[in-house]
C-alpha cells in the first residue's frame, strides 16, 4: 500500500471473523466497521456537509456514472476536485459506474472493450471502458476509487456469470494499468461471481494475489434472497487479504451488516437511509416505521430518545409526520439526517462491541434470530 494509505487492525472478535480497524486515507481516517452514506451526484440527498459531520460520517461516496453525465468531471476538477466541489473534507470514495450502467441505462451493449450506452439525460452515446472510468475517477479525485466491473443480474445462468466474473478480472487488470494516481488514490478490486459460491471463491483468491490496497464484494443485493448475501459474504470475505479493508457494496440493512461484519467486512454503503427518509420512513432501534402512518399524528414524543441527532433532539414524531404528510422538504432533510445518523451509529456500536469483545453477546439479536417483522 502507498505511504498515504494504511489499514490497521485494532481488535478481533473471539467468536467470529469480525474485526475493528482504522483505514487511513489522505483526507483522514475511517474507523471500521463503518457505514458510508451515498452522495451520488456529489450530494448526500437533502443533507449538507455540516449534517454529515454531525452524523459522524467518515467516508462519503459519489458516483462516476452520474458525475460524468452531469456536470462532467472537468467541472468538478475546476473546483479543485470532488472534496472541494462539495465541501466534504473527509475521505471520499467513487464507485466506477460498473453497476450504475447496468442498473440505470436501458439500452446498452457490453463487449470486451466496455459498455456502450445512451445517456438518459441527453441521448448522447457514451463508451464507458475500464480506462475511461479510471480516468474520470482520477480527475474527480476521491481517496478510494473502484475498479470498473460487470455486475451480472439475478437470476442469471452460470455461464453468463462465469463470463462476467472473468471479464471483471480482465477489466481490473486494465484499471490497474490505467490508474495514474496510485500514491493518493487507492484502487479497490471487486469480487463478482453471482450466487455461485465456487465462482466467488475462485474470484476472491485470484484478486487476493494482486496486492491491491482494498477489496470489495459486488454483485449482491440485486434481488436475491438475503440468505444468499450471507452465504456469499461468508464464502468470500475470509479469502480476501486480512490486512486490507473489505467493502460490501450496496448493503445497508441492520441484519445484513451485522452478519457481514461477523464474516470480516469493514465497510458498507447504501442509499437506504436517504431514500427511506424521502418516503417518510425512519429507522428506529432496529425497526422501520412510516411516519405518515395515522398512529404518529398525535405522537408528541421524540423520534428516538436514544439518538443524539438534531432531528431527535428537537422534533416530535407528530411534527415529522405532519411535514411528511404535507410534502414539506424540511421533512426529507430531518428524516434523512436521522436515518444516516442511525446507520452510522449502528456500525459504531458494533465497532465498540468488537473492541471490548462483546460483539456476539450484544448483537445476538441480529446474528441469531430471524429478521423482525416491520412495524407497520
Ligand atoms: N459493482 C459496483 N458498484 C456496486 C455494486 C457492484 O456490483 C453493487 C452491488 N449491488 C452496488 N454498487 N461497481
Ligand atoms: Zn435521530
Amino acid at each position: 500500500m502507498s505511504a498515504n494509505f494504511s489499514f490497521q487492525r485494532q481488535a478481533s472478535c473471539s467468536h467470529t471473523q469480525a474485526r475493528a480497524g482504522v483505514f487511513v486515507t489522505p483526507h483522514g481516517i475511517v474507523e471500521t466497521p463503518r457505514f458510508m452514506p451515498v452522495g451520488t451526484l456529489a450530494t448526500v440527498k437533502t443533507l449538507t456537509s455540516a449534517h454529515l459531520e454531525e452524523a459522524e460520517a467518515q467516508m462519503v461516496l459519489a458516483n462516476t456514472y452520474h458525475l460524468h453525465l452531469q456536470p462532467g468531471e472537468d467541472i468538478v476538477a475546476g473546483a479543485g476536485g470532488l472534496h472541494r466541489f462539495m465541501n466534504w473534507k473527509g475521505p471520499m470514495l467513487t464507485d466506477s459506474g460498473g453497476f450504475q450502467v447496468f442498473s440505470l441505462s436501458k439500452i446498452r451493449t457490453i463487449t470486451e472493450a466496455g459498455v456502450t450506452f445512451r445517456s438518459p439525460r441527453d441521448g448522447r452515446i457514451i463508451n464507458m471502458t475500464p480506462e475511461l472510468s479510471i480516468q474520470i475517477q482520477n480527475t474527480l479525485g476521491a481517496d478510494v476509487i473502484m475498479a470498473f466491473d460487470e455486475c451480472p443480474p439475478y437470476p442469471a445462468e452460470r455461464e453468463e456469470v462465469v463470463r462476467a466474473t472473468d471479464r471483471t478480472y480482465r477489466w481490473l487488470e486494465r484499471c490497474i494499468k490505467a490508474h495514474q494516481r496510485p500514491q493518493d488514490q487507492a484502487l479497490f478490486g471487486i469480487v463478482q461471481g453471482g450466487v455461485f459460491l465456487d465462482l466467488r471463491r475462485a474470484a476472491a483468491e485470484k484478486l487476493a494475489t494482486l496486492d491491491l490496497p482494498g477489496y470489495a464484494i459486488g454483485g449482491v443485493s440485486v434481488g436475491e434472497p438475503a440468505e444468499f448475501i450471507h452465504q456469499i459474504v461468508k464464502a468470500t470475505a475470509p479469502l480476501l487479504p486480512e490486512d486490507k479493508p473489505r467493502y460490501l457494496m450496496g448493503v445497508g440493512t441492520y441484519r445484513e451488516m451485522a452478519i457481514a461484519i461477523a464474516s470480516g467486512i469493514d465497510l458498507f454503503d447504501c442509499v437506504i437511509p436517504t431514500r427511506l427518509g424521502r418516503h417518510g420512513a425512519v429507522l428506529v432501534q432496529g425497526e422501520r416505521w412510516n411516519l405518515k402512518n395515522a398512529r404518529f399524528r398525535r405522537d408528541y414524543t421524540q423520534l428516538d430518545e436514544t439518538c443524539p441527532c438534531y432531528t431527535c433532539q428537537n422534533f416530535s414524531r407528530a411534527y415529522l409526520s405532519h411535514l411528511m404528510r404535507s410534502g414539506e422538504v424540511l421533512g426529507y432533510t430531518l428524516l434523512s439526517l436521522h436515518n444516516v445518523t442511525e446507520l452510522i451509529r449502528f456500525t459504531k456500536r458494533i465497532r465498540e462491541a468488537i473492541l471490548s469483545d462483546r460483539f456476539t453477546t450484544e448483537f445476538a439479536q441480529w446474528l441469531d434470530s430471524p429478521p423482525p417483522q416491520a412495524a407497520e
